[in-house]
């Protein structure tokens, strides 16, 4: 077996010993099992990225290299069509896609300089594994280049139906540049299918089966493998509860209050402000719970250059201001907003200690969130997930209160009932949902797609255009 070579927007450090998020946890393993290259962008801006050549450490047998990218490569490639058109269209949000001609110029620039910087560091044995829509051109350029590997792609976020894709300035290059991939990776089967629509009705691809499609241009070979994570140690470390969330809790139950949690980055994809107005609504239609819960949402910034980021950032301080300003006692603060990163230890004892976990995105690739929160559950007094019917894990995750979540009085009916579940329903929802998530973590994820991306007949070379 050869080397693996994973290319993504970001390199997760691999010499520090332990590795937080699921996805850094199970490409690191795979690294390391066969030996590999992790390639990505540096996270740093510079007039001469364009000359600059990648810079290499190692972690073992695992060697990460990473290339800058010049101001305007920064602006116009990663905040403009990556983060401000594909990001926005993929999660069908066509009002918030901001397009100017130099994004897609830029797009195509960038990945045409990763490709020139990895050449020269592969070998022949290698497996390429390319992450996200930052990269989906990127096949297709190492195949210019003469590379005959197996490559593999998989979206960590939604891909959208064929008329929503269509809005897309250069969707159809953008959709024949998956021809250059032996695999292409989706995290549910809706989005699998809306990519099968679209060959079927754009590229004159033949209908799927098996995943397989072909036609004039080439061969699609597609499937779902949902990302999971590193379910045992999440559970691990939610039983060994940080001090100082203990302390709060324990403050809350002589007060005889109940937590709900909500963990997301600040993005508009999350459903934020209809979750926030969900639980004020709660507090309207069951005003029994009055003073027996409160809502703590943890939602760090992220893309702050990207004005639609910082209009969910005002939107938000507004609600919550305006909920605890309406409801609020003097020893009774219904909603707490963080607005920061919190460690991964004190976020699994805060999902331990939540009655519910609100994950309500108005749509999501799979979220993570909602499996961390199962992981995290004392098997013997479970909280109860709350989960959007958007997000790809609704799909794996029958047995949470699944939502709509632009229906805000249904929210607030299954926040009441995740409230006033009894014991007995909330283990045997939390039993089934734990084993799912135990079964389907990070290994198995990335085992299932590197199986299938090596199963796969070796050697595209087509040229796509
Ligand atoms: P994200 O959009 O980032 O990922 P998600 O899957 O929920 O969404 O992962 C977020 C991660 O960040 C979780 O591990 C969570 O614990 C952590 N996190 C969030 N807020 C935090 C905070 N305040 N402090 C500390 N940690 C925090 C994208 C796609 C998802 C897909 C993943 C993986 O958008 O749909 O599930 O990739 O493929």
């Amino acid at each position: 077996m050869g080397r693996l070579v994973v290319v993504s927007n970001r390199v997760a450090d691999l010499t520090k010993s332990t590795q937080s998020g699921g996805l850094a946890v199970g490409l690191a393993d795979a690294l390391k099992r066969r030996g590999g290259l992790w390639v990505g962008w540096s996270g740093e801006t510079s007039t001469d990225a364009d000359d600059a050549t990648p810079e290499l450490t190692t972690a073992g047998n695992v060697a990460m290299a990473t290339i800058p990218l010049t101001p305007d490569d920064y602006a116009n490639y990663y905040l403009g069509f990556a983060n401000s058109v594909l990001w926005p269209l993929f999660h069908y949000r066509l009002d918030l896609v901001d397009f100017h001609s130099e994004f897609l110029d830029s797009y195509r620039k960038v990945n045409r300089r990763f490709a020139d910087s990895l050449l020269p560091l592969l070998k022949p044995n290698d497996t390429i594994w390319i992450h996200d829509y930052h990269l989906i051109p990127l096949a297709s350029e190492l195949r210019k280049r003469g590379c005959t590997q197996r490559i593999g792609f998989f979206l960590h976020i939604p891909f959208p139906p064929p008329e929503v894709l269509a809005a897309a300035p250069g969707h159809k290059w953008l959709a024949d540049s998956f021809l250059a991939y032996d695999l292409v990776g989706f995290q549910t089967q809706t989005d699998v299918a809306n990519l099968a629509h679209y060959a079927e009705d754009h590229m004159q691809l033949s209908a799927p089966v098996d995943g397989r499609m072909s036609g004039p241009a080439g061969d699609l070979h597609l499937a779902c493998f949902p990302i999971g994570i590193d379910t045992q140690a999440f559970a691990e470390l939610a039983a060994s509860p940080a001090d100082d969330v203990q302390v709060d809790t324990m403050r809350r139950m002589v007060l005889d209050r109940k937590q709900i949690i909500g963990v997301d980055r600040l993005d508009y994809s999350k459903g934020l402000p209809d979750r926030m107005k969900a639980f004020g609504r709660l507090l309207d239609l069951y005003p029994e719970h009055m003073k027996k819960v409160t809502f703590l949402q943890i939602a760090p910034p992220t893309r702050e250059d990207v004005d639609a980021y910082a209009d969910i950032r005002h939107e938000l301080e507004s609600l919550s201001g305006s909920i605890n300003g309406r409801f609020a006692d003097f020893n009774w603060t219904p909603i707490r907003y963080i607005h920061r990163s919190v460690a991964r230890e004190k976020l699994a004892a805060l999902y331990r200690v939540s009655r519910a976990g609100l994950v309500t995105p108005l749509r999501d690739g799979m979220n993570l969130v909602a499996k961390e929160y199962v992981a995290a559950q004392n098997p013997d007094d479970p909280g109860v997930l709350i989960l959007s019917k958007f997000a790809g894990a609704a799909e794996e995750l029958a047995e949470a209160l699944i939502v709509n979540p632009y229906d805000i009085d249904a929210m607030a009916a299954a926040i009441d009932r995740a409230l006033t579940m009894p014991i007995e329903e909330r283990k045997e929802r939390h039993s089934a949902l734990y084993k799912r998530v135990a079964e389907g973590d990070a290994l198995a994820w990335q085992k299932a797609f590197l199986d299938a991306l090596e199963a796969a007949p070796n050697g595209i070379t087509l040229d796509v255009a």
